[in-house]
């Protein structure tokens, strides 16, 4: 230890996934290097006097300038979304590269680098979506581009242009066995949905409070169900995202008893919104809570509290997808009083996510702050294979931290966010935790309630095969290896 370091962090009460600790964290050329007590002066100096630091957020479900084909824009590209980002806390983003039907794969994933290219100001990698898993894709763009880093993907169960046959999520997911990448799972049945918003709107029932009605609970127990089925047979593991209440919980519970590697992921929106907030009838700015699947009712908001206390969830993230309220290519593309099967499903709450589970998390008791680092950072980089260099305040890690103030008194105001949508669904909400410092590899991006970080300056961080892609079995019952 001859050379200073570029930067100490003293009286760091330092929280992973594992344990709470005191110690100075000696950093140098972005990466944490010594973990101790009295370490050496470095060319800069923190004190941290004792506030908690926890590893930087890893957002695993994030979504920046993905391309639409509706007349909508996402809000915020790798630029404003990773601004947004690291403002709250979180220090790496892993949004998606999407296939379009008949697109190859490696165009979209191409075509993505070009869309992130230079803007993004914190580290980030992709997960693929695959609408069109044809015979190329399956026996030769997926195998490479998972060998080249991007190992983990995600299907849909519902959307006319992304939904894939029960073939073909089964096909899908027999090539990710092989090949050890990590699939996400949309689980909402696309018939069922059709079926009620087609009575509804026979109905004269157009209003946002409608798109709940249309997507009861039922229709993401059984595609969660279905779901876990296919990669019960294939003998893979599965994410299940942006779980919404007590029926989808069950599944993952049922399954994680029978001993199947099957994983939930929930969201903000499921803690905070409820059904309510997607208004009465006339009232169009219940739009702004439009996401799939909806919220529910407050019983569904005790019941994911509970999930996530109790471990069935690994990942709570953000599934920010930024559309604007008042604008012709957000959630009014179709005009201000759009029918609710029309507006783009999507909310933003990428700078929220960890201010939100950190305030009424850990400052009320209701998780360790070991749960919510594994939460928010460790379980997330494990998820998706980059961990440790993510996800962990270990040496050898990258200086990914953040220094929290857990005294301050502030409420969530769209007007101190830095993305770049007109509204955000949590405005008004208490906090008593917000970042008081977050660095990125050893640099301060946010401090002093300032921005401090500039495009470029993120990094493209090609991702391992992750552990917990790893099957159960090396033979499944139900396959012949011979075959
Ligand atoms: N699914 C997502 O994952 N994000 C936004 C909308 C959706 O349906
Ligand atoms: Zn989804
Ligand atoms: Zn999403």
């Amino acid at each position: 230890m001859s050379q200073t370091f570029d930067l100490v962090i003293r009286n760091a009460r330092c929280a992973t996934a594992a344990d709470t600790f005191e110690s100075d964290i000696g950093i140098r050329n972005g990466v944490i290097e010594a973990l101790g007590k009295s370490l050496p002066a470095g060319k800069e100096e923190i004190d941290a006097a004792g506030a908690w630091v926890t590893p930087g957020g890893v957002d695993g479900h994030c979504h920046f300038d993905q391309p639409t084909n509706d007349g909508t824009e996402m809000a915020d590209d790798f630029l404003s979304g990773t601004r947004s980002a690291v403002c709250g806390g979180t220090t790496t983003v892993i949004p998606f590269a999407l296939q379009q039907r008949g697109q190859s794969l490696k165009d979209a994933v191409a075509d993505y680098h070009r869309r992130a290219g230079q803007k993004a100001c914190i580290d980030y990698s992709f997960h693929m979506i695959i609408s069109d898993p044809t015979e190329e894709v399956l026996s030769n763009e997926l195998p490479e581009l998972i060998s080249k880093g991007y190992t983990s993907f995600k299907i849909y169960m519902t959307y006319d242009d992304l939904k894939l046959s029960d073939r073909e999520f089964i096909d899908v997911l027999a090539v990710a066995r092989n090949e050890g990448a990590m699939v996400m799972v949309h689980a909402e049945n696309a018939d069922c949905i059709a079926w009620m918003t087609e009575r509804l709107l026979k109905a004269g029932h157009t209003a946002p409070k409608y798109h709940a009605e249309s997507r009861p609970m039922l229709v993401e127990r059984e595609a969660t169900h279905r779901a876990i089925s296919f990669a019960e047979l294939v003998d893979v593991p599965i994410l299940i995202v942006h779980v919404s209440g007590r029926e989808a919980v069950e599944q993952i519970q049922w399954a994680q008893s029978k001993g199947l590697r099957i994983y939930g992921e929930t969201c903000p929106q499921y803690l905070f919104l409820s059904a309510e907030d997607l208004g009465g009838d006339d009232d169009y700015e219940g739009t702004k809570c439009i996401c799939s699947p909806p919220p529910r009712d407050k019983g569904n908001q005790q019941v994911i509290w509970n999930a996530l206390e109790s471990g069935t969830f690994d990942v709570f993230s953000s599934d920010h997808a930024p559309f604007r309220f008042a604008d012709p290519k957000g959630k009014q593309a179709e005009g201000d009083q759009p029918s609710f099967d029309k507006v783009a499903n999507g909310i933003p709450g990428v700078e929220t996510r960890m201010p939100l589970l950190f305030s009424h998390g850990v400052l009320t008791g209701r998780i360790s702050i070991q749960q919510f680092v594994s939460l928010t950072s460790t379980s997330v980089a494990k998820m998706y294979g980059m961990y440790p260099r993510k996800g962990s305040i270990a040496v050898g890690a990258d200086a990914d931290l953040v220094i929290w103030d857990t005294d301050t008194h502030r409420v969530i105001r769209n007007d101190d966010l830095h993305h770049n949508v007109d509204y955000t669904p949590y405005e008004g909400i208490h906090l008593n935790a917000w970042p008081a410092i977050t660095l990125s590899r050893g640099r301060s991006l946010w401090k002093d309630g300032q921005y401090l970080g500039h495009e470029g300056m993120g990094e493209f961080l090609p991702c391992e095969r992750p552990e917990p892609a790893r099957p159960k079995v090396t033979h499944s019952p139900f396959i012949r290896e011979s075959n």
